[in-house]
């Protein structure tokens, strides 16, 4: 039996009185370590090649010596319409040959390095004497990539520059200017045109042998090139998916851009670190030696040593990456977020709805990049029309609209049906209102997507003469039979119509409306525990403990759902527990990804973090043998394998679940924090309601300080691993191995609590 004691503590609670401890307070080496790096040129796009962006255009760098190569995209340039898929393109290649690389052996200096506290990426080395040095970034505010050659000698540069059409565009010159413009086979236009300016010497446009033109740089001190790519997409159906032609849109942001190179560094930098800034974390040191491997290296050594600050670096690039891959305005991040060098991508490179493109934004809300997640609400809201009619379709005589299992841009799709897709789409569209409390966006924007998704289930539903509800043929991804009751349908209908119920009680409307579904989700088929122990996948008790199958879609309700938990339904959660247990740890990058997520909702730190451990083993490309398994690749791209982001975002998403959870009423702080990070500290993660925890310090496993902002004025609710000093006004309850503490806010106000003696 729990016993409870409830308190009024006299302590009094400090509230700081200045803005609170943010990540430049945390050491220095949290920062330094916030680098990937390598000694080498890239040879490998996929695994070596370093990745920038800035939502709308993506790079992918590969620091040669003689010949520099940086592959590029726009996220909009795909192919397919409403009623094929396509797929998402490449878009081209900046290769630069340089006249006086005297060498053809690597510098001994020679050092890339992509530093996410700017997202910068830096290149340096010494060749014949001089020093040379290049910058590269994606400057979000101008919508520009812009690179930055310079040396420590006069006249230092001298190189043939092109702009390579992924595509069959011939290049054309215009003064200092390259431009390739064509058009897909769907009709889109595209057009990307590369700046050059060069400080000192001249630039010559000459013919090149495919009857196009490249740019001869000769002499120059500096070079400065900027990039702008642009389609004639836009997100608008009712405009035939088309927007502004693609030369109008690059001729204006490039002569709107910023004259000098320093102006748009310092409003890059800005901009960026305004996101990136807002989360810091420290898991524990790591020795010096380690810290400054390349990072290949590093993840090699990782296999028999500790390096927390690794698993830190990763865990902030999975930020990095979606600041870079998905940005307002634009279109969410896809399977490889902004990066593909394909034309016929794996999977399209598409929005994959049974998983994936849900993964992505995971960690959107909970590591404080809430301005993130809104253009994969936009891209939800963008598809409703045409979605309603493919539904109408398939599913005739229903109101509201899914999806099936691929996706693209202009609402087309293949693969199967996922007929619980929108609703899982739906969570995200609740989530951004669950964790901003925003009553706008709730009234305006979410409301009337989520109600035409409860629509369709309503519709949709079959109702048993037992007075039970089910989801009808559905499929269990991508496994088993297409039948009725499946639990991934199940607990995603649940987890809809309670986002809905909530959604309708915080607004105060369709009261009626809200009571049948109430009514209809106390009669959905509930989650049924089978003759192992385990939480059923199917109606029928037919799990086999031996299926090791990627996708675990029936532990939904554990994770990212809120059915089963371990404080209110331990049956339940117990048998989730039985069942990841049976699927085991090793899986593709996803997979593995969202295990860990599983068990930090499980409040099994460690397990969680043996995941993880697996999760950070190196693959293909450089040093170790390419394995059949998920991992990890040199630059820290996540491999399925191959290539897939959902992993890297799944990865940030798991750590944060690790330290802050939020589903239930509490949020719980450090309930799955692993023996290895026994001392550390996180600033600015965020909690359902509002809340940021700007600051949490723990020591041997215990929080030593605890400082929350309440940015809604909610009441709070935590449930931490040890006792805390509480104040007036705070109600403790503690029991066996639990500390409860809820109090009253006031928005804007900060709480900090420090563990008592
Ligand atoms: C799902 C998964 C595959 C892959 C694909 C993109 O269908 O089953 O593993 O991740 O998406």
């Amino acid at each position: 039996m729990r016993f409870i004691t409830t308190a009024l503590l006299l302590l009094h609670a400090v509230l700081l009185p200045s803005a609170g401890l943010r990540a430049q307070d945390l050491r220095a080496s949290d920062w330094h370590g916030l680098k990937l790096w390598d000694n080498k040129p890239a040879v490998e796009w996929m695994t070596e090649a370093f990745p920038i962006g800035n939502g709308r255009i993506g790079g992918m760098v590969f620091g040669g010596i003689q010949q520099e190569r940086i592959q590029f995209n726009k996220l909009s340039l795909w192919t397919g319409d409403e009623v094929n898929t396509g797929s998402y393109q490449a878009f081209g290649d900046i290769i630069i040959d340089f006249d006086d690389a005297a060498t053809s052996a690597i510098p001994s200096d020679y050092q890339r390095v992509l530093d996410l506290t700017d997202a910068i990426h830096r290149i340096s080395y010494t060749d014949n004497g001089v020093r040379y040095r290049r910058e590269y970034f994606c400057n979000f505010p101008d919508n520009v990539m812009v690179l930055r050659f310079t040396s420590n000698q006069a006249a230092a540069y001298s190189a043939a520059i092109r702009l390579k059409d992924a595509h069959d565009a011939r290049t054309t010159a215009k003064g200092t200017t390259l431009t390739i413009a064509g058009r897909l086979e769907n009709g889109m236009d595209y057009q990307a045109t590369l700046s050059i300016k060069a400080d000192g010497g001249t630039v010559t446009a000459r013919p090149d042998d495919t009857g196009g033109y490249y740019l001869d740089v000769a002499e120059a001190d500096a070079i400065t090139m900027l990039l702008s790519a642009a389609t004639d997409y836009s997100n608008q159906r009712e405009q035939q998916w088309k927007g502004e032609a693609p030369a109008i849109k690059v001729a204006r942001i490039l002569a709107s851009t910023p004259k000098t190179y320093q102006s748009l560094l310092r409003r890059h930098t800005k901009d960026y670190k305004a996101l990136f800034g807002r989360v810091s974390i420290d898991l524990g040191a790591t020795p010096a030696a380690a810290r400054h491997l390349p990072t290949h290296e590093r993840l090699i050594r990782y296999q028999g040593a500790d390096d927390p600050e690794l698993e830190a670096l990763i865990f902030q690039y999975g930020r990095y990456l979606l600041i870079s891959s998905s940005r307002k305005g634009g279109l969410p991040a896809n399977l490889q977020g902004i990066w593909n060098d394909s034309n016929n991508p794996p999977w399209r490179s598409d929005y994959h709805s049974n998983i994936n493109v849900q993964m992505n934004y995971w960690l959107a809300e909970p590591t404080n990049l809430s301005e993130c997640h809104i253009p994969y609400l936009d891209y939800i809201n963008s598809m409703r029309e045409v979605k309603k009619e493919h539904t109408q379709k398939e599913y005739p005589g229903v109101r509201g609209w899914t999806v099936r299992t691929e996706n693209n841009i202009f609402g087309g799709e293949s693969f199967s049906w996922n007929t619980p897709g929108s609703a899982w789409y739906a969570q995200a569209i609740w989530e951004h209102y669950a964790f901003t409390r925003d009553e706008n966006y709730l009234r305006h924007f979410a409301y009337p997507i989520i109600k035409e998704v409860v629509e369709f289930w309503d519709d949709h539903l079959k109702r048993r003469d037992d007075g039970t509800v089910v989801a009808p043929m559905g499929w269990s991804p991508e496994h088993g039979p297409v039948e009725d009751g499946v639990s991934y349908d199940q607990q995603i209908v649940w987890d809809l119509f309670t986002n809905y119920i909530e959604a309708a009680g915080v607004l105060n409307v369709d009261r009626a409306y809200r009571d049948h579904i109430l009514d209809l989700r106390e009669r959905l088929l509930k989650p049924k525990i089978g003759r192992w122990g385990q939480l059923q996948e199917w109606e029928t008790d037919r799990d086999d403990p031996d299926n090791k199958h990627r996708h675990v879609s029936h532990l939904f309700g554990l994770h990212p759902g809120r059915q089963f938990s371990l404080s209110e339904t331990p049956e339940l959660a117990k048998a989730a527990k039985v069942s990841l247990l049976a699927r085991g740890d090793a899986s593709t990058g996803w997979s593995m990804a969202w295990k860990m997520n599983f068990w930090a909702r499980l409040h099994d730190g460690d397990h969680a973090y043996q995941i993880l451990r697996n999760f950070i083993t190196p693959v293909g490309g450089s040093g170790i043998d390419y394995k059949e398994g998920g991992g990890i690749y040199a630059n820290l791209f996540c491999a399925h394998p191959p290539f897939q982001i959902d992993g890297n975002f799944g990865y940030t998403a798991g750590i944060a679940e690790m330290l802050v959870q939020s589903q239930t009423p509490a949020i719980e702080v450090l309930s799955a924090l692993p023996m290895k990070w026994p001392t550390g500290r996180v600033g600015g993660l965020r909690a359902r309601g509002n809340f940021e925890i700007e600051d949490l310090q723990w020591r041997d496993g215990k929080i030593v300080s605890i400082t929350i902002r309440s940015l809604s004025g909610e009441d709070c609710r935590i449930r931490v691993p040890n006792a805390l000093k509480a104040s007036r006004g705070v109600n403790a309850e503690s029991g066996a191995q639990q500390y409860i503490y809820s109090f009253k806010t006031k928005k804007g106000k900060r709480y900090s609590f420090y563990a008592a003696e």
